[in-house]
């Protein structure tokens, strides 16, 4: 049953968010993933919102560019964690979708990683930081692509 939740704006995102879907992959977290747009398909995005958790989704990851407030309004109808993915889509180069997760009105958090590819692998990252909480073998999954770092620095 898929544990993560992987959601973006538009399908044109689909490429941004392959390291997402392969550090998942490599972790052996289940996922699945969806296209909802939050401003062409709000009613999909209230009713992803509320149904996540009924689901068995722990984590949601929700990448958008531009305004990008895809995060900030999934987070509204839910009380699992939002990790928000910044997208350079627009003109200005992600910018714009950065400032729009990172700065969420207080009471509805969102957790931002960084534009672009550093971004889409660490929201995989922190989802399995998240996850590992509860879950042992993601938790060891992690700690040994953690482990496998330190190696690849020697
Ligand atoms: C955002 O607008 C999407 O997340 C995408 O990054 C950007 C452009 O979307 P499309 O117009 O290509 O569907 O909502």
């Amino acid at each position: 049953m898929p544990l993560v939740a992987v959601v973006m704006g538009s399908k044109s995102d689909a490429e941004a968010l392959k390291p997402t879907l392969e550090a998942l992959d490599k972790l052996g977290i289940d996922y699945e993933v969806s296209v909802i747009s939050a401003h062409r398909t709000p009613e999909k995005a209230r009713q992803f919102g509320l149904e996540a958790r009924g689901q068995g989704i722990e984590v949601i990851i929700a990448a958008a560019g531009g305004a990008a407030h895809l995060p900030g309004v999934l987070a509204s109808w839910t009380t699992l964690p939002v990790i928000g993915v910044p997208l350079a889509t627009s003109e200005l180069k992600g910018i714009d979708a950065l400032y729009s997760i990172v700065q969420m009105p207080a009471g509805i958090p969102v957790a931002s990683v960084a534009i672009g590819t550093t971004g889409a692998k660490n929201a995989a990252y922190l989802a399995a930081e998240i996850l590992g909480i509860k879950h042992d073998g993601i938790r060891k999954s992690y700690e040994k692509y953690r482990s496998d770092l330190q190696g690849a620095n020697q």
